[in-house]
């Protein structure tokens, strides 16, 4: 069983539990499930958000008695991060492509170990791929070491997430970002996924990824995957991710980084 030195985390229990709970996923049928919108605009929650999301938490809670939650649905515990273990969940990230079909989705899960970062898992279990990261540990994809990529800027991707929630506030900020990644990058992608981008930061599927505003829930285990990958995670202003309020995210292997950050201050000043 992989373990970290500190803590000797029960890795291989917590891959089985995100892996049954995927199966959820697997057995949803996107022409027949309940949704419901939240607030702002396409911003949608499914039976199967909240019935992943209350089938970790009940395994969690056995196999870590008295830890906390900052999880996306169904809210977060009280004086969610500090001592103990918390865990940050997004149950499905990727709603919108999930309640479509499109299978590009996976389950996000963060382990805090008093208040500090120590474990990440993102599983997309429609490729079959689970990506975890412990502190100090290194980052990998089904148990085989992942890294950033040594791309440059203009021979690689950038994904870009369009925060769909805040169209009437980002729309721009958004738009003048792709403009500029288009300059400074080889291309752009647009996966739906802010868990699955960061996955693809760290395994160098993509140099960089930038997302204007995200919710600790949707970038708590991509970034420690990015940066045990090698790579650099920010906010928006180059400062360090908070872990539970929401923030805009760069993340980016340390050849693009520079750019990215270059990229989206150009774009921020272009809207002024
Ligand atoms: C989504 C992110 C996506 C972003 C959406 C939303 P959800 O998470 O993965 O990148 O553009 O606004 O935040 O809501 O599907 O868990």
């Amino acid at each position: 069983m992989q373990t970290t030195e500190k803590t000797a985390l029960p890795l291989a229990d917590l891959e089985r539990i995100i892996r049954e709970a995927a199966k959820l996923m697997l057995e949803a049928d996107s022409a027949r499930m309940h949704v419901e919108e939240k607030s702002g605009t396409a911003n949608f929650v499914t039976e199967y958000d909240v019935r992943v999301q209350r089938t970790l938490q009940a395994a969690f809670s056995e196999l870590l008695p008295g830890c906390g939650y900052l999880a996306e649905e169904e809210g977060e515990s009280e004086n969610a991060i500090g001592a103990g273990y918390t865990f940050i969940i997004d149950p499905i990230d990727g709603t919108t492509n999930f309640m479509l079909g499109r299978r590009a989705s996976c389950i996000s899960v963060a382990l805090l170990e008093d208040s500090k970062t120590v474990y990440g898992a993102i599983y997309d279990p429609y490729a079959d791929r689970f990506y975890m990261a412990t502190a100090g540990g290194g980052a990998f994809c089904n148990g085989q070491p992942i890294h950033v990529s040594d791309r440059e800027p203009l021979k690689g991707v950038a994904a870009i997430g369009t925060a769909p929630y805040y169209k009437e506030t980002l729309s721009r900020p958004v738009t003048e970002i792709i403009y500029a990644m288009l300059q400074n990058f080889g291309d752009i992608r647009r996966v739906g996924s802010a868990a699955l981008d960061l996955c693809d930061v760290a395994c160098g599927v993509s140099v960089a990824y930038c997302e204007p505003i995200l919710s600790p829930w949707d970038f708590a285990a991509g970034r420690l995957l990015v940066e045990e990958a090698g790579g650099i995670v920010t906010d928006m202003h180059g400062a360090p991710l908070p872990q539970d309020k929401p923030a805009g995210v760069l993340a980016a292997s340390p050849k693009a980084y520079e750019t990215l950050k270059k990229t989206v201050d150009a774009a921020m000043a272009a809207c002024k």
